[in-house]
């Protein structure tokens, strides 16, 4: 896209410090941009304005005390003069699995009440197409504006992975779509200024917003698929894991995910339901999705199924069997229980009669023992439900016999297979689709 015009963009607002906004404005300020930080969470602002981090993020390890935030505030009237508004708060879904757009709508309200003629207004959250234009739109209308000339509005769908060393605010290439010309070069010319990676101005505002629905929706399917595969190969005695593995030499056309006991987080579970939400009001039922987001909705209670099985084998019950499940976050060596797999498995469990007990090295305050020492001297079973570092590294096969534990089920198939596997007259070991 030839950009025509440069734009007077100096003042930023980010709304919503969370894993997406705290980078992003901590960026900003890196770049030259004077930064407003706005977050209702009155505990987060207090720890964040005496310089400390609400949560563990590659990038702001190295930047957050060298690049503090112009102002970090609650009181929204700070915004008013901002030329760029970056709006990064969750939209998660009820308990009907339906989108709750109500942070968003709360941050839409507070921008378009504060804001100034002329800025720019970016939506990061994820939300499924045409939400731009029937709930955004008519909020800043509501508020006297008129969308491409006397405010602009752009979607640019946030992309932090939680946990990874590599891709961050920084690098990871964005694509960005507004309902008009002046919105998209303004927006172009913000995160190429930003983001050193490729910025990829989009048809129209609804395709940016399928951007982040369809790649979710994609790494949502890919799991399920390996999760039915998981399943039926846990019959035929093959270990999945070797298959996949071996599937992944080949150099095209293949892309590997792996089956586990659960898809958990903020992003992959919950995403697809926006789109099948929506697709449903313009009257199209998106079967194969709805069965993916089935298929791993499952696999909490297949981990639990194996351990019965395993048990059954050692002609012990789950009825008063002590289980520990190791892990609570939803994602190796990061501490978030949002959607996290290791919930249903505990309630699987309890439905069972067994007596739990938890383990996350992460999540201290949410956990029953507070040591893996002490979580295996307690148990007679185990649930590996989240594949973190140090589970790696300190289960091994002698520890388990020492605790005298009876079997094993390793929901991330992340612990050494053959290794565990040579103690069967001491206890089962048990992958998913291994
Ligand atoms: N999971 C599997 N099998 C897999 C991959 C993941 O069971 O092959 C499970 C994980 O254990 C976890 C859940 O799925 O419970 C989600 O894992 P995730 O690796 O997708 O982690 P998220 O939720 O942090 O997803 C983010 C997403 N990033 C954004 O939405 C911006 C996603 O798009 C990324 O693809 C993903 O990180 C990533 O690649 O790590």
């Amino acid at each position: 896209m030839e950009q025509t015009k440069s734009y007077d963009l100096k003042k930023v607002s980010v709304i919503g410090l969370g894993y997406v906004g705290l980078p992003l404005a901590v960026r900003c300020q890196e770049r030259g941009y004077e930064v407003i930080g706005v977050d209702v969470d009155e505990s987060k602002m207090t720890l964040l304005q005496s310089g400390k981090q609400p949560f563990s993020d590659e990038y702001l390890e190295e930047n957050f005390a060298l690049f503090p935030l112009s102002v970090l505030t609650s009181d929204a009237s700070a915004i008013a003069d901002a030329d760029v508004h970056l709006i990064a708060v969750p939209t998660p879904v009820d308990a009907m699995k339906h989108p709750d757009l109500t942070p968003v709508i709360g941050a839409t309200e507070m921008v378009a009440t504060h804001t100034k003629k002329g800025a720019l207004v970016v939506l990061e959250s994820t939300v499924n197409p045409y939400v731009s234009e029937e709930v955004i739109k008519p909020i800043f209308e509501a508020h006297g504006f008129t969308i491409g000339e006397d405010i602009f509005i752009s979607h640019c769908p946030e992309r932090i992975n939680p946990g990874d060393p590599k891709w961050n605010v920084t690098n990871i290439p964005r694509v960005v779509g507004s309902f008009d010309k002046t919105g998209l070069e303004m927006s172009v010319q913000f995160y190429s200024s930003i983001v050193d990676a490729e910025i990829r101005p989009m048809k129209h505002i609804r395709e940016a917003e399928a951007v982040k629905i369809l790649e979710n929706s994609f790494r949502n399917i890919n799991i399920a698929f390996v999760n039915e595969i998981a399943r039926s190969f846990d019959k035929m005695g093959i270990d999945v894991k070797d298959v996949i593995d071996g599937a992944a030499t080949k150099p095209f056309a293949f892309m590997a995910h792996y089956p586990s006991c659960g898809v958990g987080g903020h992003c992959i579970p919950v995403d697809p339901h926006y789109l099948v939400e929506r697709a449903k009001e313009s009257g199209f039922n998106h079967n194969f999705l709805k069965l993916a987001i089935e298929t791993n909705d499952a696999m909490p209670a297949y981990t639990v199924e194996r351990l019965q099985d395993a048990l059954n084998e050692m002609e012990l019950p789950m009825k008063n069997t002590t289980v520990g499940v190791l892990g609570l976050s939803y994602k190796a060596n990061v501490a978030d229980l949002r959607e996290s797999p290791a919930e249903e498995i505990i309630k699987e469990l309890t439905a069972h009669k067994c007596i739990v007990e938890t383990f996350d090295p992460l999540l201290p305050e949410h956990s029953t023992s507070k040591s893996l020492e002490e979580i295996l001297s307690k148990c007679g079973a185990l649930v590996v439900a989240t594949n973190h570092r140090e589970f790696i590294e300190a289960l091994t096969p002698e520890l388990l016999e020492t605790h005298n534990i009876k079997a094993i089920i390793d929901g991330k198939n992340c612990l050494n297979r053959d290794a565990f596997m040579a103690y069967g007259d001491s206890f089962i070991y048990r992958g998913i689709g291994r």
